[in-house]
This record gives C-alpha cells, sequence and structure tokens, in this order.
C-alpha cells in the first residue's frame, strides 16, 4: 500500500520527487482502511436502533411519513442560464451594476440554509436538498440566489449530521451550476462563535469560493466595521465573488424614544460598508423587527445615500413581514429574501410563493412560475415531517418580538430548548429576562454570536433566581456564564457606545479587556506546517486523502471535527441514509436502498431484532444485498 501511494502521488507522477519527499508527504502514510463499508453501514443503523439517534431527544412511535413528490424536470436538457452565468459573463463590479437598474424585484431562496436554521434547528440533510436541487435549478433560473451554506449549517452538519459541510456545498455547486449560491458568514468569526486568526478566514473564504460560494453575505454580530471590512477584503482579493457587506438592523428608527440605532446610524454603517468595497449592502433584519413604514424610511435613505444595490433578509416572527417587504419594494430594495411555502412563516422567512404572487402585474413583478414553486413547497412541507422532532412547537406569529428582540434562529432554539427541559411554561419569562439582559448590557446588536451571550446570561438569571438588581448589587461575587465573560473581554469586538464600565468590571474581576480586534492577539496559522501535522494526526481513518478543507473544519471546531472524524472511522460514510431511518432507525421488515458511493445502491433489510442478553448486547440481523449480517449492539438504556 505504500509503495501504491508513492506511484499515485502527484509529486511522483509529475517527476519532482526530491531528497524530503516522503518527509514531507505524509498522506503517503495514508492507507484505506480496511472493513468493509457496508458492514459499518449496519452498525450505524444497529445503534440507532437499539439505542436512538443521539440527536433525538423525543420519538413518536405513531408518527406517519409519507412520500414526498419530487417535481418533474427537463432531466435530459441544459441547464437554462441563470445569475451564475451572468457573474461569470460580467464579474463581481458589473454584476453589481447590472443588478443595481434591474427594475423588477429579485428573490433569493432560503429554504436550504436559513429556513431550516430558524424552524428546524438546521437540521436538514444534503440527501433530502439534492432530491430537488437539479431539478428546481433548471425549473426556476430567474432565482437572484440560493443561500445554502455558512451561519450554523456548518457546526451542525459536523457536529450532528454526520457530514462533511464542504461535500455538501459541492454537490450541490454541482446540482446548481447556473444560480449564484450564497452563504452567511459572521466576519472575524466565521462560521464560529468567537473570533479566529485573519489568516484562517482569508482561506476559509478562498476556499468556500473554491467549493461554491459566490455570495458572501458578511456581517458582524455587533456592527463592527473591524470585523467586516476584513472580510470584504478577502473576497475581493481570493475570490472571483461578491462581497455582500451586511449592517444588522436592531430597534426601531421610527421610535422617538430609541435613540441608538437610528436612521443616521445605519446610513453611516452604510456608507462604511461602501467604502470597504462590497458589491451589495445587506440589510440583515435578523430578529423580524423591521416594520413596514420604517422599511420605506431605511431603504429610501439607502437609496438615496450609497450607490450599491441592496439585498433585504427578514424573519416573519411577528407575522407582517410580506407587508415590510412590500414597503421595502416600493422604495427600490433590489433583492429580498424568501423561503419556500412549506418551509416559510413564523420564525423563518416570507413565504416565496405568496410575494411573488403579492407583485403580479405591479412595476416590479418577477414572474416566476408558482404551479412549479407550489409543488417545490409541497416536497418541502411533507419532508418537513421527517424532522418533527426538532421542531420548535411555534404555532403562531408573535408581536413580543418587538419587546425582547431575540433572533429568528434562536427564538425557536430556545423555545426548543425550554420544552426538551419541561420549562415551557417558563419560557415567557425566559424572553423576558433576554430582553431586560440587551438593556443590562447597554443595548446591543443581538445576532449569531452576540445573541448566545445575552440568551446565555438570560438562561443563567431565571436558572438561579436573579433579577437584574441582584447582578448590580452583587455581581462581584457572581461567576458568569464563560460567554459573558469572553464577551466583557472583547472576544466578539467592541459594541457601539462602549461597554457599560461598572457591569464589565464585575463580569471581568481581574482580567484585562481588549479594546482593539481580538484576532489582533491571535497567532496566525501556519498552513504548511499545522496541515502537515493534522495530516499526521488524522491518518488513515477517512479513507481518502485529507484536504486542506477537512483542516480548516478541524481549525474552526477542534472538538467537533474530531468526534465527527471518529464517528467516520466507526460508521463510514451514513450522509446517504434516508433521513426517516437515520434519526429513527428502523422497522423489522423494513428494505430500504442507500447509496454507499456514486451510482453503488445497496438494499438493507431489518430482519430481526433479539433481546438483549445478560451483558445487555442486542443482536440485529440485516439482510444486505441478500446476504444476512448480524450485528451486536450494547443496549445503553
Ligand atoms: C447565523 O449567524 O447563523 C444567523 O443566521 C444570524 O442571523
Ligand atoms: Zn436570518
Amino acid at each position: 500500500a505504500f509503495l501504491d501511494n508513492i506511484l499515485k502521488h502527484p509529486t511522483f507522477r509529475e517527476g519532482k520527487v526530491t531528497v524530503n519527499f516522503i518527509n514531507n508527504e505524509p498522506e503517503l502514510f495514508q492507507f484505506v482502511e480496511p472493513r468493509n463499508r457496508a458492514n459499518k453501514l449496519v452498525e450505524f443503523l444497529g445503534e440507532v436502533i437499539v439505542n436512538g439517534n443521539p440527536d433525538v431527544k423525543k420519538m413518536d412511535k405513531s408518527h406517519v411519513f409519507s412520500k414526498p413528490k419530487i417535481p418533474t424536470f427537463p432531466i435530459v436538457e441544459e441547464y437554462p442560464k441563470g445569475t451564475k452565468d451572468l457573474l461569470t459573463e460580467l464579474g463581481p463590479d458589473q454584476f453589481s451594476m447590472w443588478l443595481k437598474n434591474e427594475k423588477k424585484v429579485h428573490f433569493t431562496d432560503t429554504t436550504m440554509r436559513d429556513a431550516h436554521q430558524s424552524l428546524l434547528a438546521t437540521r436538514m440533510r444534503t440527501l433530502d436538498m439534492l432530491k430537488v436541487a437539479e431539478g428546481y435549478a433548471k425549473n426556476h433560473p430567474e432565482i437572484f440566489s440560493m443561500e445554502v451554506w455558512g451561519g450554523a449549517t456548518f457546526d451542525v452538519c459536523l457536529r450532528f449530521l454526520q457530514e462533511n459541510p464542504w461535500e455538501r456545498l459541492e454537490l450541490l455547486r454541482k446540482a446548481m451550476p447556473n444560480i449564484l449560491m450564497q452563504m452567511l458568514i459572521r466576519g472575524s468569526n466565521g462560521v464560529g462563535y468567537t473570533a479566529y486568526p485573519d489568516n484562517l478566514i482569508e482561506r476559509f473564504v478562498e476556499e468556500s469560493w473554491k467549493s461554491g460560494v459566490d455570495i458572501f453575505r458578511i456581517f458582524d454580530s455587533l456592527n463592527w466595521m473591524k470585523s467586516i471590512a476584513p472580510c470584504i477584503e478577502y473576497v475581493r482579493t481570493k475570490t472571483g465573488g461578491l462581497a455582500e457587506g451586511s449592517l444588522c438592523y436592531t430597534g426601531d428608527i421610527l421610535d422617538p424614544t430609541k435613540s441608538k440605532y437610528n436612521l443616521k446610524y445605519y446610513v453611516q454603517l452604510a456608507k462604511d460598508i461602501e467604502n470597504a468595497g462590497a458589491h451589495i449592502l445587506g440589510v440583515k433584519d435578523m430578529a423580524g423587527l423591521l416594520k413596514p413604514y420604517a422599511a420605506y424610511e431605511l431603504i429610501s435613505a439607502l437609496k438615496s445615500e450609497i450607490n450599491i444595490p441592496i439585498h433585504l433578509h427578514t424573519h416573519d416572527t411577528s407575522s407582517t413581514q410580506a407587508a415590510m417587504y412590500l414597503k421595502a419594494i416600493e422604495a427600490g430594495v433590489d433583492v429580498v429574501d424568501v423561503a419556500l411555502g412549506g418551509m416559510s412563516g413564523l420564525t423563518s422567512q416570507p413565504n416565496f410563493n405568496s410575494v411573488v404572487e403579492m407583485l403580479r402585474f405591479q412595476e416590479r413583478e418577477n414572474s416566476l412560475n408558482t404551479d412549479k414553486l407550489a409543488e417545490y413547497s409541497n416536497y418541502w412541507e411533507t419532508v418537513r415531517n421527517y424532522y418533527y422532532t426538532f421542531e420548535s412547537g411555534l404555532k403562531s406569529g408573535t408581536g413580543e418580538v418587538y419587546k425582547h428582540e431575540i433572533p429568528g434562529g434562536q427564538y425557536s432554539n430556545l423555545k426548543g430548548q425550554a420544552i426538551a427541559l419541561g420549562l415551557e411554561d417558563k419560557f415567557p419569562e425566559v424572553t423576558k429576562m433576554y430582553g431586560e439582559v440587551n438593556q443590562l448590557f447597554g443595548d446591543i446588536i443581538k445576532v449569531t454570536p452576540s445573541s448566545k451571550v445575552v440568551g446565555d446570561m438570560a438562561q443563567y438569571m431565571i436558572a438561579n433566581n436573579l433579577t437584574v438588581s441582584d447582578i448590580l448589587e452583587n455581581g462581584e461575587s457572581i461567576s458568569f456564564p464563560q460567554s459573558v465573560i469572553g464577551y466583557f473581554k472583547g472576544d466578539l469586538g467592541q459594541p457601539e457606545g462602549g461597554f457599560p464600565k461598572e457591569l464589565q468590571k464585575m463580569v471581568l474581576k481581574d482580567q484585562q479587556a481588549f479594546t482593539d480586534r481580538p484576532n489582533a492577539h491571535l497567532e496566525a496559522i501556519d498552513f504548511d506546517r499545522e496541515f502537515a501535522d493534522f495530516k499526521r494526526k488524522f491518518n488513515a481513518g477517512m479513507g481518502r486523502e485529507l484536504l486542506i478543507t477537512d483542516f480548516l473544519s478541524y481549525k474552526l471546531y477542534p472538538k467537533v471535527f474530531t468526534d465527527a472524524y471518529n464517528n467516520h472511522v466507526k460508521y463510514g460514510n451514513v450522509m446517504n441514509i434516508p433521513t426517516k431511518n437515520f434519526f429513527y432507525g428502523m422497522e423489522v421488515g423494513e428494505e430500504i436502498i442507500v447509496e454507499l458511493d456514486r451510482g453503488k445502491n445497496i438494499l438493507v433489510s431489518l430482519m430481526l431484532r433479539g433481546e438483549p442478553d445478560d451483558a445487555g448486547n442486542v443482536s440485529i440481523y440485516f439482510k444486505v444485498n441478500g446476504q444476512l449480517r448480524n450485528v451486536m449492539i450494547k443496549d445503553r438504556s
């Protein structure tokens, strides 16, 4: 195998071998692992059958799953030309001008990212997306962009779904080559919860572009330009994609009693973003606080003050956000974010199908095929049912959002956590406390990761029966949650108006706070050395050569990557197991098809499930392609 690796190595094949070849190339020591992949797969299924998927906290045995209907599309025909083709033709600067001159309003479809992040705790699996991606791109080439990556999807892919996020991105790119693909990136926090070394974020941006991202929606959780600007620069210098520098909207510009985040503040921020080189301005209304008339004011002002196109994002938590879009469209917004019907509304985005209809026969209409959109909406509605265990339980919109200002994604998460802990009746207290903590912290922008800090503090105070006055009076003797300490230390950067000094002292005790970029205190990554070490550490288990993208996953989430790697060693590739079986196991007599490799399917049926023996081991009998296989699984209940 060693000789085989040498012969296959590109350096060897290109005749560039030097005396250090063997020392410099750790992948020469990576050997394909011997265990059969089908065996690993049934090991995984056996584990879920006996012990359940650890990610599934509540299971309803009587739940009925119906088969999603995949809309038809012209399979053999070429992809119709779309925005990706236009970007290739025009380049980012001219593309941005084209967009600004468009009369009709454009749409970004968030179904494959923010919609499921906000409704289903980000658990949507690649398999369910790929079933419709090609058809969707062929049926709807008018779509401006598909938001498919970033935000929490990166973490959740690795942590809970046992998928490689980069592979998801590459597969979606192949399936949708004609439409722009979009990601959400948290400035210097990347797709994580804290600052990373600058050269890590730079490389991450570069590799994301290579793997399929065209539009980078860049924001900072405190609207801090020092975190947004470098990321815009990486997109401009390392990719051929579009930098969408974004401001996060909070408060209410029409409320005369709220002066901190007023129209002037947002216009100045938008100018800073434009001056930093953004091709598009993102207006990111993460909590759905932008009201219709405020949107009219804001978008009108931005339109007259800046020269780049404007892309608006919201969450329909209040249930009035389609009205907000209408006013924003009247004011000239260029693109709005929507989600397909079955995955829209509540903490997700407004309904794509309905917003298209809302504008029909009007000046700025963009006539998409709504019958076809409805078929895809039905697909997602049926698929969503497979993820019932991750639903937040939220049944209707809520006007309370204007008080607590909790972002859409976080709201459903907090609600889900409260239900799981049996504290559903305490949920209104948590949301109220969230609003109070925001004021205590000086009224800050709340979006990942700053929103997590406020949420952690609110939950901590409820759990410990603490009020705001308790904190102010006895803060010195309280040990605050880790994320709160990090925030006051400046790990997420500097908030507008600075930190409340006394509280900061109470939280930090003797620790010193940063006043500059937290990244300035992080050592740059030595890619050559560390990547080689990485390959040595995670040697044989992947069954393939380790890539720079694996290394990036590891640097962003060391523990999560290591756990995912260990799972991969044990179970192999589980991303093609049907969603029902991945989360809920199999029933005796059930037969499923799983694609092991491109075009290589195996047929798995569950024949028999034994009773635990004295040691608690359960025998499970499968048939794999007609051959009997038995696995022993320890019952850990
Ligand atoms: C994220 O950062 O994941 C968000 O969706 C923020 O709104
Ligand atoms: Zn969002």
